[in-house]
């Protein structure tokens, strides 16, 4: 019985995405899922990264969290629309589902946009199980959090198309095995690419923006 409800909630959750799907390659937007366990340095790569791609490629936010709108401020001194969703307002969900998606793009002007990034709520389980119609999903994994958390959390590093490992700058302060990392990265999803910055320093963002580029690109010539 359990089952079957939590197949129901996925069952509507993947008809939501697949209309927000549509919907985004109807526009020709590249939508990108940035998720990660919280305080990795999601909203802190993010503003640096609209500083790499603005104004070139007009780009939107949404962000969730359960409370606060701390990261849609940070967000939107960089010039960018932001919506932020707090999740406690229909019971604290640890994840943006497919139908906020829906809800939050309809407060942005998609026709003037070419990529849609959302951040999800920091959480490194639980938004890794939910489709909301992206084009690409990327996992934020900060050297603080230990070599081994690609091996305990296989589902959000298996379901993300390219990992960011952040806080490089503090590595000459830690007992922390970079490779260890990077093995157990390709243990769980062999190939992913892995872009290794420092969000507050500014440093290793040259390999990420090209990447993120040539994927916004690509979904612009497909509309065309
Ligand atoms: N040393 C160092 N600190 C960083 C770096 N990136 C982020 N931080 C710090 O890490 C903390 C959390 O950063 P955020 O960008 O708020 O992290 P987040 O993943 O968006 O957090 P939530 O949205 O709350 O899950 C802040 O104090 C940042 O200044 C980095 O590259 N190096
Ligand atoms: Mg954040």
């Amino acid at each position: 019985m359990e089952i079957k409800v939590v197949r129901r909630v996925l069952d509507v959750n993947e008809k939501m995405a697949q209309q927000n799907r549509n919907l985004f390659a109807e526009k020709g937007i590249f939508v990108l899922n940035v998720m990660s366990s919280p305080g990795s340095g999601k909203t802190a790569t993010l503003e640096r990264t609209l500083s790499y791609i603005m104004p070139e490629i007009k780009t939107a936010v949404i962000v969730g969290d359960i409370c606060t709108s701390n990261d849609a401020d940070r967000l939107a001194r960089t010039g960018v629309p932001v919506v932020q969703v707090n999740t406690d307002e229909f019971g604290g969900d640890c994840h943006l589902a497919a139908h906020v998606i829906e809800k939050a793009a309809s407060n942005i002007d998609l026709d003037d946009i070419d990529f849609l990034i959302v951040e999800n709520i920091g959480n490194l389980v639980c938004p890794a199980e939910f489709d909301i119609g992206e084009d690409a999903r990327v996992v934020v994994l900060s050297v603080t959090e230990g070599e081994d958390k690609p091996l305990k959390y296989p589902l959000m590093f298996r379901e993300c198309n390219a990992a960011i490992l952040n806080k490089i700058d503090l590595l000459p302060y830690l007992e922390y095995d970079k490779n260890s990392t990077l093995k157990n990265i390709q243990q769980i999803n062999p190939g992913m690419p892995v872009f290794e910055i420092s969000a507050t320093k500014n440093t290793g963002f040259d390999p990420w923006i090209e990447w993120l580029k040539n994927k916004v690109k690509s979904k612009q010539n497909k509309k065309s």
